[in-house]
């Protein structure tokens, strides 16, 4: 459950929150065992002085527990952080609606317990995995990752989460195994922009990865960002995060992750295979049908003085550069 605790410098909750929902909240917090309030923790401090404007929230246990032993990334390079407040309301999650501002709108009161990931496909231990179970055991790391959108908007998010190839080691992938599908929760009934008629998207969002790509270090399942647990908006409960392709890949709200033989057909791929290929990876010198992607929008920017940075080849993370050795990355876009 997610919820919203007023921080020092707002006015008090029950001024703005009708009695009755404020009243309901306060219950619902008092239930929470495991208030994860970032003072205290250890080598934490750090961390809560980056993270200005990121309010006290109420998360579930085993979240709780996992923030106390999580290793703390210390530095960012010399690479400042998109502050909270712009990471948590300039979103594209097309469950929510398809504006900037709907999944911050749309999601604040997203209901994400119980939550369970299927684990199935090429695997030797298939199974469903309710979340706290599919976490635990791993080591919650900090993960200070440039994200850039294929709309050539970029931000620096702090994310908390474990690596991916430490979950797919546990279910054995097989020989055959060769890919990762994975799939968004489809529920209209919680996810307004699965209501409309007019969406795009063949629901629920899919996104897919090659093993190798899967089992590469950098890319991570998360559950947290800014010391906290996943917002809403930012694909609570667990979102994959792909630092070196352009944002679609890093799916969030994933139920179920399915090791396939042949390459997933993907959403976005789906929609228009001309103007995103299944690979994404960031790239300076291909650009999208309709816009340049040789510089990028750092966020926060200003509307009329835009903060324009260059673009980087996998996004400025070289160290992939070897999966996609003798691949035409033109063709393979
Ligand atoms: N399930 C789902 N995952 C998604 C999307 C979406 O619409 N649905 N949008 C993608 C896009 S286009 C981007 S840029 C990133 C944005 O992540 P953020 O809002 O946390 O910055 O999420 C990606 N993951
Ligand atoms: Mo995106």
């Amino acid at each position: 459950m997610l919820i919203k605790l007023p921080s020092s410098s707002s006015s008090c909750e029950s001024e703005v929150t009708p009695e009755s929902v404020y009243l309901s909240r306060r219950a619902l917090i008092g239930r929470a065992t495991g208030l994860a309030l970032m003072v205290g923790l250890p080598g934490a401090g750090d961390a809560r002085a980056r993270y200005a404007g990121v309010g006290q929230v109420a998360s579930p246990p085993w979240f709780a527990d996992k923030l106390t032993s999580a290793q703390w990334a210390r530095s960012s390079g010399n690479e400042v952080l998109t502050p909270f407040e712009d990471a948590s309301s300039y979103n594209n999650f097309f469950e929510f609606g398809p504006e900037k501002g709907d999944p911050a709108r749309q999601a604040v009161d997203f209901e994400v317990e119980p939550w369970s990931v299927a684990i199935d496909g090429e695997v030797a231990r298939p199974g469903r995995y309710s979340l706290d179970t599919l976490c635990q055991p791993h080591r919650l790391e900090e993960r200070i990752y440039r994200l850039r959108c294929v709309e050539a908007w970029s931000m620096v998010i702090p994310w908390l989460g474990f690596p991916l190839s430490e979950l797919l080691r546990r279910v054995e992938p097989t020989g055959q195994a060769q890919y990762v599908r994975f799939e968004a929760l489809y529920d209209p009934r919680r996810m307004v922009g699965q209501r409309s008629g007019f969406s795009l998207i063949d629901w629920p969002y899919v996104e897919g990865l090659r093993l190798d790509e899967a089992m590469h270090p950098l890319t991570i399942l998360a559950v947290g960002m800014y010391g906290r647990i996943l917002p809403g908006q930012n694909g609570a409960p667990l979102r994959l995060v792909v630092p070196w392709k352009y944002g679609f890949k890093s799916i969030k709200s994933i139920v179920r992750i399915t090791l396939t033989r042949e390459q997933p057909k993907t959403s976005w791929q789906i929609i228009a295979p001309e103007d995103y290929g299944f690979y994404a990876n960031v790239n300076p010198a291909v650009d999208h049908p309709r816009w340049r992607q040789a510089r990028e929008r750092r966020l926060p920017s200003g509307l009329f003085r835009p903060n324009l940075i260059p673009t980087r080849l996998f996004n400025g993370y070289d160290e992939v550069a070897s999966l996609y050795e003798g691949l035409d990355l033109r063709k393979n876009y």
